[in-house]
């Protein structure tokens, strides 16, 4: 809950600033972007990188694994190549998921899509240029942090990016496209995956840089995989509930494509009220990290308050 002078209360009754906190960090994120990736020749492919990156977003990606690494001790010069990286690949995922031999979108963050401004070939690759340009920055650009836990970076952004994360997911999510007995267990699989694995390896990485111990990581990870879930779920509850201005992208496309969602399973209250208990069940795993868990803890009650 956003009180009117941008306060946030956690139900610990900790105050936090969430409003100025997210406009710092995506400045932040922004910069470090748009320096990531210059134009140079061939200019057509970097143009195509850069429109649809530094087209906006919530930037929540980046700012989990700055929020993350912070919170378990290390700095946010270590984790921002990794912040910018999972930005890359999340960008290259829209890109992808808006061709037309996928979900064949017009609008993505308020602009045309990259295939409509470019044309697919070059949307295409516009996406792999970002996929493999992730890799390549965290592995040249980060400092200041032992090599293994570099390599160990990769691996997890690897899994949740292949086969095993968001590629995996989003198979399954095109073989269940006009089947109306799409089960809870199969569409908990395909949003794990799709949407909660870079989640996932948002908040993990952040922590691995910093050094976490296994059982921090561990918590990491159960923190993140609820407010993964609890994000789809908000994801599918504004595809009904709101507009295309706010979204910045085609609303309805669910319910038109008769797509199984958690509201078209459960309904829009008690999807709600499952998101709030997911977002509750993350911020316990927080715990054991004081005060230091506020901002971690103030994301994942965004994630349910959202507007877009
Ligand atoms: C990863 C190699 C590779 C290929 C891509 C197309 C594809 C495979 C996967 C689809 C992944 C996808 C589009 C998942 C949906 C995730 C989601 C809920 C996106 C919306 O995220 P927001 O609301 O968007 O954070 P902004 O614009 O704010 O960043």
């Amino acid at each position: 809950m956003v009180a009117a002078d941008n306060i946030q209360k956690t139900p610990e009754g900790a105050k936090f600033d969430l409003i100025a906190y997210l406009k710092e960090r995506q400045q932040l994120c922004e910069d470090a972007l748009d320096k990531a990736i210059p134009i140079r020749y061939p200019e057509k492919i970097y143009e195509a990188m850069r429109y649809s990156l530094m087209a906006g977003g919530k930037r929540l990606r980046p700012i989990l694994c700055l929020a993350s690494c912070e919170m378990v001790g290390g700095t946010i010069e270590m984790a921002m190549p990794t912040a910018c990286a999972v930005e890359m690949l999340h960008t290259m995922s829209l890109i992808h998921d808006d061709l037309p031999a996928m979900d064949n979108d017009d609008y993505r963050r308020g602009k045309l899509t990259n295939h409509k401004v470019y044309g697919e070939d070059i949307a295409i690759l516009a996406g792999d240029g970002l996929l493999a340009y992730a890799f390549e920055y965290v592995v040249t650009h980060t400092q200041d942090v032992p090599l293994e836990r570099v390599v160990r970076v990769i691996a997890h952004l690897g899994r949740a990016t292949g086969a095993t994360g968001l590629v995996g997911g989003q198979v399954l999510d095109l073989e269940s496209e006009g089947k109306t007995d799409i089960s809870l267990e199969t569409l908990n699989f395909i949003h794990n995956h799709k949407t909660g694995a870079l989640l996932e390896a948002c908040v993990v990485c952040g922590g691995i840089l910093a050094g976490a111990s296994s059982e921090d990581e561990h918590r990491l990870s159960r923190y993140s995989r609820n407010i993964g879930l609890a994000f789809q779920i908000i994801d599918d509850i504004l595809d009904i509930t709101a507009t295309q201005e706010q979204l910045g992208k085609t609303a309805g496309k669910d319910q038109k494509a008769q797509k199984v969602t958690y509201p078209s399973l459960w309904g829009l209250q008690e999807s709600q009220a499952q998101a709030q208990q997911l977002i509750e069940d993350a911020c316990r795993e927080l715990e054991p990290f004081g005060e230091k868990a506020l901002p971690l803890k103030a994301l994942a009650h965004f994630i349910t308050s959202r507007q877009c």
